[in-house]
């Protein structure tokens, strides 16, 4: 199986500085074939620190975190594809665990912030705000259209793998933030095999977050709703 990690980035210099040196080169053990750079028109230097070392970019030409994995989709000819954040929430010892997940059946492989064993950013504080608020669109995704299969603790995640096969099945198209419930929501609608594993989630090594939490969780009951089916 021919696997492509994702690297997903705008304007993310700083935090590639960082991050990218802990990436493995591709091999058998570090779970894939290639790393390919889907970047959403970064200004900062983050396509040249890519052309610096060789990695391949995909610019993108329409803007949005979900275009970003559409486009993947359309230009990337591969197996399999593992999604990958370099801003330091995603935790790099977890990449080789998607290949054993996807070789063992897996549509749709999620590193879940919220199962047994696994650590949120939030959880050495008090009030969890965005916890809570993941918590209950995981728990409308699962209400909503979970028919077989465990219960999904973090259907919003970022860092997952896909199968192209299921990608193709599930002929996404947000644009946004929510490409990521959307995968979610419809893998479950189709019956896909979804499976998770705990991971550690870390904070953002520099930079800031493009996703405002309370504009993007709006765009996520939203999601919901034309998931539903009401419009
Ligand atoms: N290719 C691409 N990547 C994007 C786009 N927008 C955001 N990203 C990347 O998606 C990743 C996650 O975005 P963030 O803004 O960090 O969102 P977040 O993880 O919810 O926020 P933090 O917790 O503050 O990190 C980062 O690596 C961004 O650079 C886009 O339009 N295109
Ligand atoms: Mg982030």
């Amino acid at each position: 199986m021919e696997i492509t990690l994702c690297l997903l980035t705008r304007n993310e210099r700083e935090c590639l500085e960082k991050i990218y040196p802990l990436i493995p080169a591709p091999s058998v053990e570090a779970g894939y074939d290639e790393i390919v750079a889907i970047d959403g028109g970064s200004t900062d230097g983050t396509v040249e620190f890519y052309r610096d070392r060789g990695v391949r970019v995909v610019g993108q030409s329409r803007r949005g975190r979900g275009e970003a994995f559409l486009l993947a989709f359309r230009e990337l000819r591969s197996d399999a594809y593992i999604f990958f954040s370099p801003d330091g929430n995603e935790d790099v010892a977890d990449l080789p665990k998607f290949r054993k997940h996807l070789e063992m059946g897996a549509d749709l492989v999620i590193a879940s912030r919220m199962m047994a064993g696994a650590v949120n950013e939030e959880d050495q504080h008090l009030l969890r705000p965005r916890k809570w608020a993941n918590n209950a669109f995981n728990l409308l995704a699962n209400l909503g259209f979970r028919k077989e299969g465990p219960y999904i603790t973090d259907s919003i995640n970022g860092y997952r793998a896909i199968t192209a096969r299921a990608a193709g099945l599930l002929q996404l198209d947000a644009s946004d933030y929510t490409i990521e419930y959307q995968m979610t929501m419809r893998a479950l609608k189709r019956r896909l095999k979804v499976v998770e594993f705990p991971t550690t989630e870390g904070q953002r090594v520099a930079g800031a977050s493009g996703a405002p939490s309370i504009s993007t969780g709006l765009k996520f009951l939203g999601r919901l709703w034309s998931e539903a089916g009401f419009r």
